[in-house]
């Protein structure tokens, strides 16, 4: 078959790259790093689909899906099944606060180095005021939809993969302290990263990447900035979210954030959009925090900058 000249590089490059995937080097050629698998793009469709159950799951249970309360176990329920239908291996850790039962979903993925285990996770339980749809359905629908997709790419990094769902964040961070408290110092120390993905789809939203561990924060600017957006370090969530137990511990942090009761600035709407003078999200522990109080566009960009992030790092 006659190939033009182009169509020539072409095909050359495509068997270059087939042989580099398929043997880590190119014929002839000194050999190279292995190529990392590139993050699928996140099919917000998805995620949107995760945050219309857990609206489901609050509307029928009374409103909400805080701690001990059934809209929280039947959040959970929901998700561990989506998880053992794709092959995940799933812990339930149960805990007790406020005289309530409260439980932490831990899924691991099959495979990897169980020396290096990188974690992501999101607080699955709202407050007793609403659903808890943007804090944080929306975190924890992308950390699922995120996990489904390390199932659907069949992908086997070098590093072992685990995501967790943690309860009562609202009443404390109780449901992650309850966990990094119980890990023995061995196992804390094989955990080579911890990403916190709470509040990400914020109606009016910004762009915030927490400044913890540089190379994690680099790894999400490098995405941003791919995308020709201008993130800004996340500077008031210190110890508020359920990165700070994994960071207590000594834990490499990391996590994206799209605001909360704050004000976004004219220079902010300046480079992000949206409305100057508004909170991020105006609904931010309110029973109008429903599947109607969640941005797409900030969604779409924080699943895929949360999946780019999990190859990135656990390559
Ligand atoms: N504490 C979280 C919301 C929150 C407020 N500030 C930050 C900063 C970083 C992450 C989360 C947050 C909650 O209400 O669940
Ligand atoms: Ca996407
Ligand atoms: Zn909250
Ligand atoms: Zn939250």
């Amino acid at each position: 078959m006659n190939l033009s000249g182009s169509a020539r590089a072409t095909a050359a490059a495509v068997v270059a790259g087939a042989t580099l995937l398929a043997t880590g080097s190119i014929a002839g050629a000194a050999p190279a790093h292995p190529v990392a698998a590139a993050a699928p793009d996140i099919p917000v469709a998805g995620v949107k689909a995760h945050l219309a159950q857990f609206q489901s799951i609050a509307t029928a249970n009374g409103g909400n899906r805080a701690h001990g309360r059934a809209g929280y176990k039947a959040s959970l329920d929901y998700v561990k099944a989506k998880l053992d239908a794709a092959g995940f291996t799933t812990t339930v850790q149960q805990f007790t606060s406020s005289g309530r039962t409260g439980y932490n979903l831990v899924a691991d993925w099959p495979g990897g180095d169980t020396s290096q285990v990188l974690m992501a996770g999101s607080h699955l339980d709202s407050v007793t005021a609403g659903p808890g749809v943007n804090d944080n359905g929306s975190g924890s629908a992308a950390v699922l939809e995120t996990a489904l997709a390390v199932a659907r790419a069949g992908y086997h990094p070098a590093k072992h993969l685990r995501f967790a769902w943690w309860g009562a964040e609202e009443l404390g961070m109780v449901g992650s302290r309850y966990y990094v408290g119980r890990l023995s110092s061995a196992d804390r120390a094989r955990i080579t990263g911890y990403l916190n993905f709470d509040m990400i789809g914020s109606p009016n939203p910004g762009y915030f990447v927490y400044d913890d561990d540089p190379a994690i924060e680099k790894t999400f600017k490098d995405y941003y900035a791919g995308l020709g957006i201008a993130t800004e370090p996340e500077t008031e969530g210190d110890g508020r979210s359920d990165h700070a137990p994994f960071k207590n511990a000594g834990v490499p942090v990391g996590g994206l954030f799209s605001g909360a009761d704050y004000v976004k600035t004219q220079a902010q709407a300046a480079k992000w959009g949206g409305t100057a003078g508004q909170a991020f999200d105006r609904c931010y522990h309110s029973s109008c925090d429903t599947t109607a109080n969640i941005d797409d566009t900030a969604l779409d960009h924080n699943s895929d900058a949360l999946a780019y992030a999990v190859w990135a790092l656990s390559s």
